[in-house]
């Protein structure tokens, strides 16, 4: 079967025949989850022609490649996006509702594939999209957990983790390939020999090694026949568990290298944002990076027999830093394998990688001891000896020999290998995420090497797909844009501005606000049935959905709903428009003091939301274990988007966008892609508050800002702080919030109110009265909302993976053409 051919009896027919060979049932006997796996498995085969002749006509045309390397794709489902690229979307409803199920309930048989934390690893999930949709060619190359990021339970308030068994039913989509397995090497030594002709050769000996098996998903582009591949690598032993091995002294290393091969991918690490220096994360990286660079050159020189032409056709893009073994990795192979030299090695490496920064808080700098990292990866430690020692000797050259300026920058100093400095050396671009995050990088950050290398450095504000976070999440809104408009925007997002002029029109905007209200119907019965609680789908929905981190300052926007709720309790009939504050966010497990702002938030939920004596006009709702399945159906109903980190600390964000995109208009600071949003929207679109990124580094420089100061001037601020210790949300435990309390205005290892929560609060207080009375004017509400979304067209990831292809990957388009 293939897209253009499949009617609606065949796909029928796929349907029975999956049941009956999987399940031994006839349709009206299955559950709606193996009517999901048979479904899925109908997709599946009309993916896989398209698959083949993809991977056909990249060979034949000998293409240039990109290979994403990522320790996260947070994908999320599939099957829906692969109906909707597929365009089978209709018949697959059409089918389904003849024999009797709802596509939709059976759409939510499928878990999430949660292998990732947040904005990182969804980028990389909305880039695989655009990468195919614009038909370039493309592998995603990251690790196959058996559990992603934990499921969330909330009990009596507190974030309590369950393991996420998203395999737990098989995964219809993957495809194993244990032809393409390769050896990975931990540990052991490297002794130089010398051979016949006196050439050396390293030896590596008295290792542990595991075998890297690939499992490809397949990457479905928008209507166009290219399916690219997600290659997720899973860890076996190298040799099976036998009894013989023990004769051979070699039992306690047979059993060493089955608990490697099982640890190293059982779990992605929940931190989002934040270092931590584990060396089971380590041989993660180790691992999948040194299994797929194996594998590229492998398959390069089965191609090509000059190693030296590689940069022209492959060009490996590292996502963060945790992908950056791939420069010491590239350089082993070339040298110790291929037998390249040090210059011509180092020149290829440099050519063929690109790396991208998606922070600069300080916390999340990967540096690794060298006391473990040498002994993990003591070949790979040796050659990054040598691009210090390389690397420092060309900082000496270009300023004169600085110790101070060594010190900063050296790739070895102080007892660690800093990851980001070697990215920095080892690719020919660096870029940022969001305009402000790039200028804060340049002349900041990075500046140092801003001076070295100034060509490397480039901006590549982020995007998101247009095709899951409008046309799939929300169908309401993109089947009416659609008829206003035409289909273009599918491909084409900036064609949704020619929106813009309904804007004034009063019929189009009760349109507008009608499927706003439909979409918010939907989230209501979502929180019904997932909360228990009623929720008023004419009230303003309010929202801030992302992970939970200090600087996103979660803890401000519950602050401020406690400051409402003082305001209604001292005056019931407060002229105020009923506003439902909807959070959603995990917590890293480690993470003490976020989890703590769950609780709080939780808290103040039952209070507020249990108060007969204010009218209604308060809601706050926790949803359950956010991820992006519910985002889909979150970001649709949403009339308020929460962008309010610290200025500086959020180097683009993603959500916005989504938000943007669904008509939600923003209350945000000027951080991240935050500006270029209000640029493209216009000032008078959106609510800007708060300290600017300019001023934030500047107070923390001068060390003079002292949080008390607001507390002793600001009644409103001293009552809503007073009331984290003096039990008014925690009667039972008045101490419960302390830690909140102190991190506030005592801080203690670190600055009080390092986030300037405090400094904000007013300005924010401010904008929220702005949002509050704009609502009213539903008229001038709806042009907003509406021009939010005719605006977000520079937003997408097509437009980012256009910029990547030409100005750093250099890749071409690659049509791929099915013959029927
Ligand atoms: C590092 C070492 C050890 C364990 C975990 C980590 C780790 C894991 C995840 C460090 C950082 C992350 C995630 C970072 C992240 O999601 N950054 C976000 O990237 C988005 C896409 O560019 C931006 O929009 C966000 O602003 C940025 O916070």
């Amino acid at each position: 079967m293939n897209r253009t051919s499949v009617t609606k009896q065949e796909f029928k027919e796929a349907i029975f025949e999956n049941i009956k060979k999987q399940y031994r049932k006839t349709i009206d006997q299955a559950t709606e989850e193996q009517v999901f796996q048979a479904v899925a498995y109908a997709v599946k085969e009309i993916i896989i022609d398209q698959w083949i002749e993809t991977h056909k006509t990249y060979e034949e045309q000998d293409a240039k490649t990109v290979y994403y390397l990522s320790m996260e794709f947070l994908m999320g489902r599939a099957l829906g996006n692969n109906l909707i690229n597929l365009e089978v979307n209709t018949m697959v409803k059409e089918v389904l509702a003849e024999l009797g199920f709802d596509l939709n309930a059976i759409e939510d048989q499928e878990p999430d594939a949660g292998t990732g934390n947040g904005g990182l690893g969804r980028l990389a999930a909305c880039f695989l999209d655009s990468l195919a949709t614009l038909e370039y060619p493309a592998y995603g190359c990251g690790i196959r957990y058996r559990y992603g990021i934990f499921e969330q339970k909330i009990v009596d308030g507190y974030q309590v983790e369950r393991p996420d068994e998203w395999l737990k039913n098989g995964n219809p989509f993957e495809v194993r390939r244990s032809e393409y397995g390769m050896e990975v090497k931990f540990g052991g030594n490297v002794r130089v020999v010398k051979d016949e002709l006196g050439q050396e050769r390293r030896v590596h000996e008295n290792y542990q090694s595991v075998r890297a098996i690939p499992y490809d998903l397949p990457i479905v582009g928008y209507d166009n026949n290219t399916v690219n591949t997600l290659r997720l690598w899973d860890a076996e032993a190298v040799q099976s568990f036998d009894l013989g091995s023990f004769d051979r002294g070699d039992y306690q290393k047979a059993v060493e290298q089955q608990n490697l091969a099982k640890t190293i991918v059982e779990v992605l690490y929940p931190n989002d944002n934040h270092y931590q220096g584990k060396e089971l994360r380590l041989k993660q990286q180790y691992f999948f990076i040194s299994a797929t660079v194996q594998q590229v050159v492998k398959k390069f020189k089965q191609k090509h027999g000059d190693i030296s032409l590689l940069p022209e056709k492959v060009v490996f893009h590292i996502n963060d830093t945790h992908p950056s073994l791939t420069i010491p990795e590239l350089m082993r192979v070339l040298m110790d394998d291929e037998g390249l030299a040090w210059g011509e090695a180092w020149a290829i490496v440099k050519k063929t990688c690109g790396y991208t920064n998606h922070t600069i808080m300080s916390e999340a700098l990967e540096k690794w001891p060298i006391e473990l990292f040498s002994r993990l990866l003591p070949r790979i430690y040796q050659i990054i000896e040598e691009i210090n020692r390389r690397f420092c000797a060309e900082i000496v050259d270009k300023f004169g020999s600085d110790n101070e300026r060594l010190r900063r920058m050296a790739i070895l100093a102080d007892g660690q290998v800093k990851m980001a400095w070697l990215c920095i050396a080892g690719s020919h671009s660096v870029n940022g995420v969001a305009r402000l995050h790039t200028d804060i990088l340049i002349n900041e950050e990075l500046k140092d090497f801003y001076a070295l290398y100034p060509k490397k450095f480039n901006n590549k504000t982020n995007g998101i797909t247009q095709r899951r976070f409008l046309l799939h999440g929300n169908p309401l809104l993109a089947d009416w844009v659609t008829r206003k408009v035409g289909d273009g925007w599918i491909t084409d997002l900036p064609q949704i501005k020619g929106i813009a002029p309904l804007a004034d029109d009063p019929k189009a905007q009760k349109e507008f606000m009608q499927i706003k209200y439909e979409n918010k119907v939907r989230l209501a019965q979502y929180i019904k049935k997932h909360n228990g609680i009623d929720v008023d789908p004419r009230s303003i929905f309010d929202v801030q959905v992302k992970r939970l981190h200090e600087y996103k300052r979660q803890l401000m926007d519950v602050l401020h709903v406690m400051h409402l709720y003082n305001e209604l309790r001292d005056n019931p009939d407060m002229d105020m428009m009923p506003r439902t504050f909807i959070f959603g966010a995990k917590a890293a497990p480690g993470y003490r003091r976020a989890k703590l702002v769950i609780k709080l938030i939780n808290n103040v939920a039952q209070v507020v939301n249990n108060d007969p004596n204010i009218n209604n006009k308060l809601k706050v709702v926790f949803i359950e274990n956010y991820r992006v399945s519910n985002a889909e159906i979150i970001f649709a109903a949403a009339d308020v988007s929460e962008q309010i980190s610290t200025a500086s600390k959020e180097a683009s964000g993603t959500g916005n966008m989504k938000f943007m995109l669904n008509g939600a208009v923003t209350i945000g600071t000027l951080d991240g892609a935050n500006i270029e949003i209000a640029e493209e929207v216009g000032s008078e679109n959106c609510f800007i508050f708060g300290m600017t990124a300019t001023e934030v580094l500047q107070l923390q420089r001068e060390k003079s800002y002292n949080p008390w100061d607001i507390y002793n001037n600001n009644q409103a601020v001293r009552r809503v702080v007073t009331q984290l210790i003096n039990g008014f949300y925690a009667p039972e435990n008045p101490e419960l919030f302390r830690e909140i309390y102190d991190s506030l205005l005592n801080g203690g290892g670190e600055p009080a109110d390092q986030y300037f929560i405090l400094k904000d609060f007013d300005a924010y207080a401010q904008a929220h009265r702005e949002v509050d009375l704009a609502y009213r004017n539903q008229t001038k509400w709806a042009r907003m909302a509406m021009l939010n979304t005719a605006s977000a067209g520079k937003f997408s990831s097509d437009r980012t993976i256009e910029e990547y292809a030409k100005e750093i990957w250099k890749l071409e388009k690659v049509h791929v053409e099915m013959d029927m």
